[in-house]
């Protein structure tokens, strides 16, 4: 059976709103980033980097959340895009979240509201908004043209955008409504509240 490895409180979260798409048997192993289980010689010989989430399906492991999500759709033909340009447009709005978007808004949520006071650092919340207000208005100008991000209906590329950006779901973004609308539109699906569900 399919092993998810990582809390709903972490990346993971993407692979599991994933597998509840699809609809797949999986065993969870609830572990949270840098916690013991994720330092044994077992787990770093499933993910060398020691982060989660890490899938092992049957004997093939691997990690990176976006990567896994596209591997399950592809795996189990459903939200992977019709044709070569939506599989083109999901690699490419994947791999722009992770350059443009992932670190930036989990470093401006934690400097900004989620760290206890003491531990917020004001030069990354404001390093990391001056990063985030470009690639919010690009996604917000796609957006308000396009109703999902490769193709007719959501797929995956929603998927992996829309979940990567669960924090943005505590920022304003009255600024940006296409967006707003977008990414509440994606959570809102069955799978998406049954994910938020687990981590809230
Ligand atoms: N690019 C990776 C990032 C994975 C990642 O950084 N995971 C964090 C939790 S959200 C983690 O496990 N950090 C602890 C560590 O790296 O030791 C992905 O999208 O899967």
């Amino acid at each position: 059976m399919l092993k998810m490895y990582g809390s709903a409180r972490s990346r993971a979260i993407r692979t599991l709103w994933m597998a509840m798409e699809l609809n797949i048997p999986y065993e969870h192993l609830d572990y949270n980033p840098r916690s013991p289980e994720t330092r044994t010689p077992e787990f770093l010989a499933l993910n060398p980097n020691g982060s989660v989430p890490v899938i092992d399906d049957d004997g093939f492991v691997l990690s990176e959340s976006m990567a896994i999500n596209m591997y399950l759709a592809k795996k189990h033909g459903a939200l992977y895009p019709a044709d070569a340009k939506g599989e083109a447009l999901m690699w490419q709005w994947s791999l722009w979240e992770t350059d443009r978007l992932d670190r930036q808004v989990v470093n401006y949520v934690n400097h900004s509201s989620a760290l206890p006071e003491a531990q917020r650092n004001k030069a990354v919340a404001d390093a990391s908004w001056a990063e985030i207000v470009p690639a919010m208005n690009t996604l917000n100008g796609v957006l308000a043209k396009t109703q999902w991000l490769a193709g007719s209906s959501f797929t995956v590329a929603d998927l992996n955008v829309a979940s990567a950006l669960y924090r943005g779901l505590s920022m304003d973004l009255s600024q940006w409504p296409a967006v707003k609308e977008w990414l509440e539109r994606c959570w809102a699906r069955p799978a998406g509240k049954k994910a938020r569900a687990m981590r809230e």
